[in-house]
């Protein structure tokens, strides 16, 4: 009953309180005298889980009751969702009661939450997008469940030793995970490999039978997604890899202990780890595995659920919208033909009408290497079914093109689901495009350039399909959680209604030329700042003034995204000084952080070229601390939420057309940083937003780096031509960075100026020139302010809410279920 629950689950400090001395007894066996920091943390995260069960039951309830209603499924190898903890709190609303509450105990709420370690399932922007539209979507009180699988070990650990990132299994279940229910009655049966036979079925239709050489359980694990300030509780389904049988007796009963467990072992390996490539994917069977795995648990899950609630295969489109996050999970289309065509046996007509209107298919990226293919041995030897029906989706795609566009063999073979150029594979992209009634890039820029380029044959055929949507980011966890301050600032300003209504920000500016508001919001950047200053010294022991203007750059390590520019131009800085030390400069703290993936030898270089100029620079007795470079190690959203609130500066700074849409940008920039930026990705949009004024822009266009490369871009003439870059690589040439080891940047220099693909050279000078710029408006603390406000302000289009109202409208068609 509902008093029942007000006494289980009261929200104020008493009930919660009590709450949290229970569970602390009868779930840790603890009294508050002698429970540990992860007993209390512990005690605390199921007290809250009660709380999310109880508008989770609420919201399934509901759906029972509403077969009609669309739900939203989204698919995605990764989920980064970082910490659990403050960001439950917040949507509850009962932070501050629970902060209240845990006086009584002998760690406090901040403790807690500081000791809470993050499930790292994702590599960086696309996984920590679905976290982040996973809270839009119930705050919205859209129903949706995120489908994915359930990683034993996470993105790696990053530890820097000596300069270099060394990799650490992320072992994140180490000390449990309260957050998730496991619902082993629910699992489901997942098959590989074996051979295909045709039958003729009792009505005499011809039927395929898959007998699979392998069965592997799949096992959901459900972690609850409540919105902000509602009561729709939406659900994370992760699943992991269990064997049918895990322990073979025939074999250990003749002695044959390690093949007794084998089958376990090798079965269970599949929700193992997260492949730490955010860029490239590496074409590996356990990887193809792992893709297969989590998208047929989740369309059996899907389907099942359907036909429980009175469903028929032939509807299930009105029951689920189902979103490719990439296109990771893009076997999802032959998945569904075969569950469709052989288990509930429909037509193929029917059954590919279904799966078009089931299927939304979003690019995350246009570069050339990311874009996945699986050669079709290795395909058709794990999923031969799969293969069958991607055989036939690719015959009657072919007689479409031929039939719109006779005699265009070029085209194609363009089109064609499968790249005959090489050793045959099956490309990914098309597969999506072909399964699904809607495709869309990530930001404006991003879809044009997938429309006019990677998948222009796609448009002409089909051009109504096509939609951008701008990705957002959540407000509630990168303001509300980990900017209390300037959340504080701006609801005293503007009221409480912003974080679910985030247009509302424009109200600030009619503050942005208040005195009094712009020095409170100077002091909130710098309580942010010592916070950060705080964090720096105890992780890597480098001290830093919260004075300097903070200039940072966090994502992951890659050439597009240049950080290495960003490098050049503080050995520009750095050089200065030494010619002049009693130069005025503005003093910097140049922050960076991201992991490289753990191949990626160029990459790698680049942290270490980081560290090297930080131990050049950072005790340079000329340089008198106005320039500090940090490395900050093991960048994670947790790091982020420190991050992104102490910056002034935010470095996006990719070459034009790379950057598919980029979601740090809109991070820094909610929380009051000014970026210096390229025309690249959602960047247009902020600056469009914002207003060029506020935007410290650079750099070559997409349509420049294009021009110019066509035109035979040669990096070398650029750097024999200006005397301050030739300074600059002639420095990291000369092994001064690296005495033990002269030649060690040698690649990065080679690579710089004999191919330069990003086009770091060419963007040099006028990265630096900008630069001068930032410096110009720093030394105007009130007109930095200004800006810094107007961009807050500005900033309400990249919610994550309205990148799902988007979806919602044009792709999902589907609407709030409220109670
Ligand atoms: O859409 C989320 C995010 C974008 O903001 C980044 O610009 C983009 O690089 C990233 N893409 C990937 C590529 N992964 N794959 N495939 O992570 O997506």
């Amino acid at each position: 009953s509902d008093a029942e629950h007000r006494t289980r689950t009261g929200l104020d400090p008493e009930s919660l309180r009590r709450a949290v001395r229970d569970h602390l007894f009868y779930f840790q066996g603890r009294h508050p005298a002698t429970a540990s920091v992860n007993d209390c943390y512990l005690a605390v995260a199921y007290a809250v889980r009660d709380r999310l069960f109880q508008h989770g039951v609420q919201s399934l309830d509901l759906l029972l009751h509403r077969p009609d209603a669309r739900i939203v499924a989204y698919l995605s190898a990764e989920f980064l969702m970082g910490p659990q903890l403050a960001a439950n709190l917040v949507n509850l609303g009962i932070l501050d009661a629970m902060r209240e509450a845990m006086t009584a105990f002998p760690h406090d709420l901040d403790r807690l939450i500081d000791h809470e370690e993050e499930p790292g399932l994702g590599n960086g922007g696309l996984g920590r997008l679905a976290a982040c539209y996973l809270d839009s979507l119930a705050t919205l009180e859209v129903p949706a469940i995120g489908y994915g699988i359930r990683y034993e070990f996470g993105i790696f650990n990053q530890q820097i030793r000596d300069g270099w990132q060394v990799e650490l299994t992320d072992k994140w279940l180490h000390l449990g995970y309260p957050w998730e229910i496991a619902r082993p009655e629910r699992a489901v049966e997942v098959r590989f490999g074996g051979t295909t036979e045709g039958y003729t079925d009792a009505d005499g239709r011809y039927r395929v039978r898959w007998n699979a050489a392998e069965i592997v359980m799949g096992v959901p694990h459900d972690t609850p997604i409540l919105g902000y300030r509602v009561k729709t509780c939406n659900l994370l389904r992760l699943w992991r890899a269990e064997a049918v049988q895990s322990f073979d007796f025939a074999s250990f009963n003749v002695g044959e202990y390690g093949r007794a467990v084998e089958q376990q072992v090798s079965t269970e390996t599949i929700s193992k780890v997260l492949y730490p490539n955010d860029a490239s994917p590496q074409g590996k069977a356990l990887r193809l595995k792992q893709q297969y795995f989590f998208v047929s648990c989740a369309i059996q899950d899907m389907l099942r659920s359907h036909i429980r609630f009175g469903g028929t295969p032939d509807t299930f489109h009105h029951r689920w919208a189902a979103q490719l996050n990439d296109t990771h999970p893009a076997v999802a289309v032959p998945e569904l033909m075969r569950l469709l065509l052989d288990e509930h046996g429909l037509e193929w007509d029917a059954a590919w009408e279904v799966t078009q209107k089931t299927f939304g298919y979003t690019n995350h990226t246009l570069l050339p290497e990311a874009l996945e293919t699986w050669s079709v041995d290795l395909f058709g030897a794990l999923l031969p079914r799969h293969l069958e029906i991607v055989y036939e989706i690719n015959r009657r795609l072919v007689d479409g093109v031929r039939r719109v566009y006779p005699g265009d063999e070029g085209r194609v073979r363009r089109m064609s689901l499968i790249d005959e150029s090489g050793r045959r594979s099956i490309r990914m992209a098309h597969l999506a495009c072909a399964g699904s009634h809607a495709v869309n890039g990530v930001a404006a820029l991003h879809t044009d350039l997938l429309k006019t380029q990677v998948l222009a044959d796609w448009v002409a055929m089909r051009p109504d399909r096509f939609h951008n949507v701008t990705n957002g980011v959540t407000p509630r966890r990168f303001m509300v959680v980990s900017n209390p301050g300037l959340s504080g600032l701006i609801t005293a300003a503007i009221g409480d209604g912003w974080p679910s209504r985030l247009e509302a920000l424009r109200e600030l500016e009619r503050f942005a030329d208040d005195p009094d508001f712009r020095a409170r919001w100077r002091d909130v950047k710098r309580e942010n700042k010592q916070r950060l200053a705080a964090a720096i010294e105890q992780r890597t022991g480098i001290v830093v003034y919260p004075d300097s203007l903070f200039d940072v750059q966090v994502k992951r390590i890659h050439e597009y995204k240049r950080q290495h520019l960003n490098v050049l131009h503080l050995l520009t800085l750095y050089r200065r000084l030494k010619a002049d030390p009693s130069l005025d400069i503005v003093p910097r703290t140049v922050v960076f952080g991201g992991k490289a993936a753990p191949g990626y030898f160029i990459a790698k270089l680049m942290i270490k070229l980081v560290t090297a100029v930080g131990a050049l620079v950072n005790d340079d007795p000329d340089v008198r601390g106005r320039l500090k470079v940090v490395f900050f190690p093991n960048f994670n959203v947790k790091v982020g939420q420190i991050i992104y609130p102490a910056a002034d500066l935010s470095e996006q700074i990719s070459t034009a057309g790379q950057e598919a849409s980029g979601t740090g940008n809109m991070k820094f920039a909610l929380n009051g940083a000014i970026t210096i930026g390229t025309l690249d990705g959602a960047n247009i949009e902020i600056r469009d937003e914002v207003g060029p004024e506020n935007f410290f822009l650079f750099g070559l266009t997409a349509d420049e780096v294009r021009l110019r490369k066509a035109a035979g871009y040669d990096p070398r003439a650029v750097y024999e031509s200006n005397p301050v870059l030739r300074g600059v690589i002639d420095l990291i040439a000369s092994g001064a960075l690296s005495p033990d080891d002269p030649s060690r940047f040698r690649p990065l220099v080679d690579g710089l100026l004999w191919h330069d693909p990003f086009m770091v050279l060419a963007d040099f000078q006028a990265y630096v020139d900008c630069q001068a710029q930032v410096d110009a408006l720093w030394r105007d603390g009130e007109a930095w302010t200004r800006a810094s406000i107007l961009n807050v302000a500005r900033m309400g289009k990249f919610s994550s809410d309205r990148s799902i109202r988007d979806y919602c409208e044009r792709i999902w068609h589907v609407e709030p279920v409220r109670a």
